[in-house]
């Protein structure tokens, strides 16, 4: 230690002993490892403030454009070691903590990890925000501070469970709470027309109730801690606390109803959108963020250009998906009711601030709302939105007179059991741009759900492949591995991800295959430290970790895997005598609370965990392990532990997958079909270095339409015959042996997700991944090359790629 960095660690152990005693009101010898946490990272903000002050009121002064990145999910997890890390301070703040008696890993782990998003769309929200600063691109994100976010997820004899979650208890040492940053959302009531002069007419919308939306802003901060952005997320505040007069008659819960009524907006992520009282709650949600940004935003644009049109000039608005689509509308209003911009200049100004990216193709997940709940919620929103739709489809009906079918099915409203707006329609139209988030999803969003709209604007529809930040996802998460890649690389592969292709020679070197390994088994060794903690299982570090981790859905089959290891476990009891190379099963992900089937195949991947991990023949060859509450810290821990990825989605249907990009990017080599982003990493680790089974999309299509079923995969097939015979007659589930009989009978019919169509191929892979095991030097060279050749997948990228094409802002590293 040189004497410089002895003397910045003096300094920051003063300042977190200050924080502790002087913010906290905590003596050192009471302090409990949250209280460190709380003092550590206001003593590491403090360390920021001045940059983020500086950058921000540059940015102004030197009217650079700003991005603006809207969505209703930021999934965050825990901050701490990403600022100390990005600020270079993850050694001095070991060395200011040691002397205290503290150890800095249990200070990172007494934070709560920030759960603002469901899965890789909040997350990929998290991880452009971290490229943003690290580019020096000036920008804000905007959302919602959700006082629960995503459920705790606690299983009981493999149910799933949720529980509130609760990360705000403590404190939120991050942000800033600006009460003086509000602004005023309304909702409901009427339109007024108003004659301003005598030729024109204005609309004034008076809302029948109103709520503020009040700021709390997050740093943050970027590589090497050069640029700091804010995060601001919106919390919702009633105007009227309480009514007094209510109140002192005794009506104490009456009082306060409105309020909690109100402020129930900024209550939870996500709220169940099964009843009509769930989705009216989400529509507001959405209306509540995207207006407070818009008029934040504007608010700022004004103050410093004194005009809204040079807004397209200044500012890039990305929509984070439908969620916030009712921009469009809102940034209408404000220039043509607010500010009295003829409609198509205003129209001018939207499409050429706004554009969208799109994350799925499911059509059940596709946003639409009820239009008599848009004009009950929204009455001047729906106005605008049908004066859109006419100027759009007087357009369209000019360009193809005649063409009925394509009027109803490019209008923003559809029609049927009910009529409904289409909020990717709008978002489409209101936008210069609008992208898709792998190459394939991409163009499969110019040839399905936009493909009218495609023909109608062909250079709108872009691509702009997912990444992942490597500071996270590699250099914070995998300390191990990251050592070993300075030793090979030089420092430059902690700036530059693309350095990484150096790696790809020593692929051929033995010697740092073993280096490699030995990084993976220790990565290993304390994901099995975990296993054992949690599962009360004893798992062996040497054994294959095959790992599945995400959100469980249908299309994403952990049902095929969870299959292919029934068939696995009654291969390995036929013939125990084989070479069998042992596979440790690692499961993690929750089901969305009222998905019933997604909770049956957590329930079945535990019932068949319970008879493998207890049957003694199988001996140590075969375990499975289903990890509770996945989250971004769980993810932290497995990512760097995996020996192989499951990527293993029905064609078609994943839109890109980030999980794909960390497990490779950390030496896992990937299992998976032809789908979303697999397609490219493919393209980019190499056919030999990957393992792709199954049918592609056009062939999922062809055999969807022709109305197959899954009997004629049975047939073909006695290995998957005799798995869903054992699972649908009980043999996992004894206490309740018709408990699989109705999903075993979905695959036995229409088997829309081709679980049985891809079962077989997908075994066979599973078998080449051995064959590949056991060749030690084969596997740890396909392993190094994936880490070597997935460079490209650093959100760092895709920043860049938005920058240039869509936002056009500069970089600059
Ligand atoms: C939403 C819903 C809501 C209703 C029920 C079913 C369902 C299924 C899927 C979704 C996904 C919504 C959008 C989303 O999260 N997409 C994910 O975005 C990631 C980042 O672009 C991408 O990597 C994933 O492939 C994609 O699923």
């Amino acid at each position: 230690m040189n004497l410089d960095a002895a003397g910045d660690a003096a300094a920051l152990r003063d300042a977190i002993v200050r924080k502790l005693t002087y913010d906290l009101g905590r003596s050192r010898s009471g302090a409990r490892d949250r209280d460190w946490f709380l003092a550590t990272a206001l003593a590491v903000r403090d360390r920021v403030i001045d940059r983020w002050l500086d950058v921000t009121r540059a940015t102004y002064e030197q009217g650079e454009k700003q991005v603006y990145y809207l969505s209703l999910e930021f999934l965050v997890g825990r901050l701490l070691r990403d600022s100390v890390s990005n600020l270079g301070l993850t050694e001095t703040l070991k060395e200011a903590l040691a002397p205290l008696g503290v150890d800095f890993d249990a200070v990172r782990l007494a934070e709560s990890d920030a759960a603002l998003g469901n899965g890789g769309l909040g997350r990929l929200a998290a991880c452009f925000m971290e490229s943003l600063a690290s580019l020096n691109i000036p920008a804000f994100g905007y959302g919602i501070r959700y006082e629960h976010g995503l459920f705790r997820q606690i299983l009981r004899e493999g149910w799933q469970h949720e529980y509130p979650e609760d990360w705000l208890t403590f404190g939120n040492p991050w942000e800033f709470a600006r009460p003086e940053i509000a602004h005023d959302i309304g909702f409901g009531g009427s339109v007024e027309s108003v004659r301003v002069s005598d030729n024109e007419v204005r609309q004034v919308w008076h809302p029948a109730e109103t709520v503020q939306a009040v700021a709390y802003d997050t740093p943050v901060v970027g590589w090497r801690g050069r640029h700091v952005n804010t995060l601001r997320l919106w919390s919702a505040r009633a105007l009227d606390p309480l009514k007094l007069e209510a109140f002192n008659f005794g009506d104490h819960v009456g009082a306060l109803a409105d309020r909690m009524r109100q402020e129930a907006i900024s209550k939870v992520l996500y709220p169940s959108d099964e009843t009509p009282a769930g989705q009216e709650l989400r529509l507001r949600q959405e209306y509540f963020f995207t207006s407070a940004a818009l008029q934040d935003l504007v608010r700022r644009h004004l103050r410093v250009y004194g005009d809204l049109r040079s807004l397209p000039e200044r500012v890039a608005i990305q929509l984070n998906d439908t969620h916030p689509a009712i921009a469009i509308a809102e940034l209408m209003r404000i220039c043509v009711d607010l500010h009295g911009i003829p409609w198509d200049e205003a129209w001018a100004i939207t499409q050429g601030s706004i554009s969208y990216t799109n994350h799925t193709l499911l059509p059940e997940a596709l946003e639409s709302w009820a239009v008599p709940l848009m004009e009950r919620l929204l009455p001047r929103h729906m106005q605008i939105i049908y004066l859109i739709n006419a100027h759009h489809l007087d357009a369209v009906r000019a360009a193809h007179p005649g063409d009925v079918r394509l009027l109803a099915s490019v209008s923003l409203i559809e029609e049927g059991h009910g009529r409904r707006v289409r909020m990717g329609h709008l978002a489409f139209v209101g936008s210069h741009k609008v992208n898709g988030v792998s190459a394939l999803h991409s163009d499969l969003l110019k040839k399905t759900v936009f493909r009218d709209f495609h023909a109608l604007a062909p250079d709108r529809i872009v691509n702009k492949t997912n990444g992942i930040t490597f500071r996270r996802w590699l250099q914070q998460a995998n300390p191990g591995l990251t050592g070993l890649l300075v030793d090979a690389l030089g420092p430059r592969v902690l700036d530059d991800a693309e350095a990484l292709d150096g790696l790809a020679p020593l692929a051929e070197d033995a010697g740092f295959r073993d280096r490699f390994a030995a990084v993976k088994l220790a990565n290993k060794e304390a994901l099995a430290a975990l296993i054992r903690q949690q599962l009360d299982l004893r798992v062996d570090p040497h054994a294959m970790f095959d790992v599945q981790i995400k959100r469980i859905h249908e299309y994403k089959r952990q049902l095929l895997n969870i299959l292919e290891t029934v068939a696995l476990y009654d291969a390995i009891r036929a013939q125990p005598h084989l070479n069998w190379v042992p596979r440790v099963k690692i499961f993690a992900g929750k089901a969305a609370a009222s998905y019933h089937r997604a909770k049956l195949i957590i329930k079945l991947a535990h019932d068949v965990a319970r008879v493998v991990n207890g049957d003694p023949t199988v001996r140590d060859l075969l375990k499975v392990a289903f990890l509770p509450n996945y989250n971004v810290s769980l993810a932290e821990m497995i990512v760097p532990a995996a020996d192989l990825s499951e990527q293993i989605s029905t064609a078609g249907m994943e839109a890109s997958g980030t999980g794909n990009m960390k497990l490779a990017l950390n030496g896992a080599l990937t299992m998976g079909t032809l789908d979303g982003a697999n397609v490219e990493i493919r393209e980019r680790v190499g056919d030999p270095n990957i393992f792709i089974f199954g049918l592609t999309t056009e062939e999922v299509e062809t055999r969807r339409r022709d109305g197959s079923h899954g009997a004629a995969a049975i047939q073909a097939s006695p290995r998957l015959g005799e798995v869903l015979e054992a699972v649908e007659s009980g043999v996992f589930s004894p206490d309740d042996r018709g408990r699989y009989r109705e999903l075993m009978a979905s695959i036995r019919g229409h088997d829309y997700f081709m679980v049985g169509a891809d079962f077989d191929s997908y075994f066979e892979a599973q078998r080449r991944a051995d064959t590949r095991w056991e060749d030690s030097a084969a596997w740890w060279r396909s392993a190094v090359l994936n880490t070597a050749r997935v460079g490209w997948f650093s959100s760092d990228r895709t920043i860049a790629e938005y920058a240039e094409e869509i936002w056009r802002v500069p970089v600059r590293r």
